[in-house]
């Protein structure tokens, strides 16, 4: 095969094209036990806050048609346990890392940025102002462009200049087109498409929602029509923002189908669940598949579904 393979967001190199979502696969420690982590574009690690997080009640997982629910809650290390631990671990795997923060107010996004600044070895920061797992709706800064807009200009004021940082954007708004257009005005140099959707399942045994919380976020295979939806409008609208695209990719096809609609990555998350090897195995499907298609370039094959007959 004679595929360049290679991507880039926002002037970052990455070998190939295939992250990890955040959140799904940790900081990586249990992936490397299955591959080199090298082998990834890039490590998309589970958004981290200031403070350390217990996350929210058991039952937080349900299992849903072609998905599955989450209620997970945040939980982590806290930023300094994080950057003493994880990020040097990671370095010595020699992978690339993207870190994804979440904060619970605008000043939240500020100060972990500046704990971020000048910490060698990260290639962007995800800034994921779309958790459905908050308290109310008002914390999900991605429902509102002045909020989401808010969060990404105290990131971007923060972080120092050379960092690109991806805002991470919720599927569960009227216009993503609106959202997203804020926060590449406030400074965002890529987008991560999309988060979970919120969801519901309630056990007709017991009669009762089956997630402590009772909400969570939906993803997997479901919700990939919505993220091909939403990854197409944004592209639309924004011909030249890098997007990192994500909801349900579980094979080479379904990734494809992310990079035609204007994905110039793909993470991969629920389907690392029930195979760790799902992120190679989808790397090598897609690479045979862009050369199938004749594509000499993977940049090539992105926002193809764009083009007018005939051209
Ligand atoms: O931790 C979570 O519950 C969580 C997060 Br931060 C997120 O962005 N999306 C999600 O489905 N769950």
């Amino acid at each position: 095969m004679n595929l360049n393979y290679s991507t880039s967001i926002a002037g970052t190199f990455f070998p190939n094209p295939i992250f990890t979502a955040s959140g799904c696969a940790g900081s990586g420690k249990e992936l490397s036990h299955f591959f080199p982590l090298t082998e990834l574009g890039a490590v998309v690690t589970k958004s981290i806050m200031i403070k350390p997080r217990s996350g929210r009640a058991t039952p937080r997982m349900a299992e849903t048609p072609s998905g599955m629910l989450n209620s997970i809650g945040l939980q982590g290390p806290g930023i300094d346990l994080f950057l003493e631990n994880d990020i040097p671990w990671l370095r010595d795997q020699g992978a690339r890392i993207i870190v994804s923060i979440a904060g619970e107010s605008v000043d939240d996004y500020a100060v972990l940025s500046r704990k971020l600044r000048n910490v060698p070895g990260i290639s962007a920061v995800e800034v994921n102002i779309s958790c459905p797992n908050v308290e109310n709706r008002g914390q999900v800064f991605a429902c509102n462009p002045e909020t989401a807009a808010a969060a990404i200009a105290a990131a971007r004021r923060n972080i120092g200049g050379e960092l690109p940082i991806i805002a991470k954007l919720s599927p569960d708004v009227t216009d993503i087109v609106a959202i997203a257009g804020s926060v590449i005005d406030a400074g965002a140099d890529g987008l991560a498409l999309i988060n979970t959707l919120l969801g519901m399942v309630i056990d007709t045994n017991s009669m009762l929602p089956k997630l402590s919380q009772k909400t969570g976020g939906l993803s997997g295979p479901a919700i990939r029509p919505v993220a091909v939806r939403a990854i197409y409008q944004v592209r639309a609208a924004y011909p030249k923002i890098p997007i990192v695209g994500m909801g349900g990719v579980a094979n080479g096809r379904d990734a494809f189908e992310l990079v035609l609609a204007g994905a110039n990555a793909i993470s991969i998350g629920t389907a690392t669940f029930g195979d760790p090897m799902s992120a190679i195995r989808i790397k090598n499907e897609l690479e045979e598949l862009c050369t199938a298609r004749g594509f000499n370039n993977f940049s090539d094959a992105i926002s193809y579904a764009h083009r007018s007959e005939g051209e």
